[in-house]
């Protein structure tokens, strides 16, 4: 039936669905969509929550007592839907003030009004019950060698970052920070490009523990990158805070297509790591429904993204459950991977002591083995493809 519930943890940022299709080739073609009536029709459509910028839901130049407004009023929504907000983050790039980056702005202080920003939203984040903080630094970047010096430019980045860190832990606030790469779009070239960019740059934090990442589907693989690949390197780092989840045709413009168009096969085996994961994360979507789309097809392009996740769920747990699978597991060595190269307490010594494992060793009958990978790949295509 694939029919989402709220269990399934399934979130749509505010922009995506309130996205009115204007492009740098086009204007709008959808009319502005009321937040609680995104909270309302996703609530029907079965997901668990919503995430915002704070201009998705606060207009930028808004009054107090107008945020003070819109912030009762959504909350009602929330109340009535018992939609949960597990995530927010900041507008740091539409206004022009940001057009040369934020937290590497080379203007000093556009870096501390966006850090003032930031602080003001993640106060609204916390009292909407939020434990995700994402960081996307979309303008933070340059177009040319010489306008942004990166070593300075990281130095600043993560001046921002410790005092973020600083400022949750002095308020006592559970909030984890999640830093979203992205290669390029809307610069020429974008700070923290990839996940592995971003697990580096965050060891090098004052306090790394409070901060991961939150990859996007299409991000990646604008880069030309493995998507499933680079998940399971941030969960293997413990780093995966976030997901943000979309298709993507491979090397071009961002897409944001929605969950499993584009890329299918790496959907699924996307899917097939999340649930074998045990991720209990929320299923967050990152998309947009094409500019083609009136307001009905967005919500068709929304339950899609749901749908599609349920699908690759159950495709990919009944190619875990097909004995033919394990048989062919079994041929291509899974089980040989996931026992240690070397003995329990094996010492350099021991190893060059033994003769099985040089001089002994039979290096041509060893390449001639097959891998097998071919019959195990198809068992995948056929249990996607809903033949099996
Ligand atoms: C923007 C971007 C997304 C980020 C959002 C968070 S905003 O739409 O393209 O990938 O996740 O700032
Ligand atoms: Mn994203
Ligand atoms: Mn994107
Ligand atoms: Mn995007």
């Amino acid at each position: 039936s694939y029919q989402p519930t709220p269990d399934d943890k399934f979130t749509f940022g505010l922009w995506t669905v309130g996205w009115r299709g204007n492009d740098p080739f086009g204007d709008a073609t959808r009319p502005v969509l009321d937040p609680v009536e995104s909270v309302n029709r996703l609530s029907e459509l079965g997901a668990y929550g919503v995430t915002f910028h704070d201009n998705d839901l606060i207009p930028f130049d808004a009054t107090e007592a107008e945020r003070d407004a819109i912030v009762k009023r959504f909350k009602g929504a929330l109340e009535t839907t018992g939609m949960k907000v597990p995530m927010a983050t900041t507008n740091l790039f539409t206004h022009p003030v940001f057009k040369d980056g934020a937290f590497t702005a080379n203007d000093r202080d556009v870096r501390r009004y966006a850090l003032r920003k930031t602080i003001r939203n993640i106060d609204l984040a916390v009292e909407l019950g939020a434990e995700t903080y994402v960081a996307w630094g979309g303008r933070e970047g340059a177009e040319s060698g010489g306008a942004k010096d990166v070593r300075d430019a990281l130095d600043r980045m993560k001046e921002a970052f410790d005092l973020l860190a600083d400022y949750v832990t002095g308020q006592g606030y559970d909030l984890k920070f999640a830093i979203e790469p992205k290669p390029n779009e809307p610069r020429g070239d974008i700070l923290l490009p990839t996940v592995g960019h971003a697990l580096a740059f965050i060891e090098r934090l004052e306090r790394p523990e409070l901060f991961g990442v939150n990859p996007e589907v299409g991000h990646e693989q604008m880069a030309g990158l493995n998507f499933p690949h680079g998940i399971a390197q941030a969960l293997w780092s413990g780093k995966l805070f976030h997901i943000d989840l979309n298709g993507q045709n491979g090397i071009k413009y961002d897409q944001d297509l929605r969950f499993g168009a584009g890329d299918t096969r790496a959907a699924f085996w996307l899917v097939d790591l999340l649930e074998r994961a045990g991720w209990d994360g929320p299923r967050h979507f990152d998309f947009k429904p094409p500019r083609t789309e009136d307001i009905s097809g967005v919500w068709a392009s929304a339950a899609g993204c749901m749908r599609n996740y349920l699908i690759l769920k159950d495709r990919a747990a009944a190619f875990r459950a097909d004995p033919e699978v394990a048989e062919a597991l079994r041929a291509a060595r899974l089980d040989e991977l996931a026992k240690p190269t070397l003995n329990p307490g094996e010492t350099p010594a021991a190893l060059l002591a033994d003769v099985s494992a040089f001089e002994e060793f039979d290096v041509n009958a060893a390449a001639e083995r097959g891998m097998a990978f071919e019959a195990l790949d198809q068992l995948a295509m056929d249990h996607l493809l809903g033949v099996r």
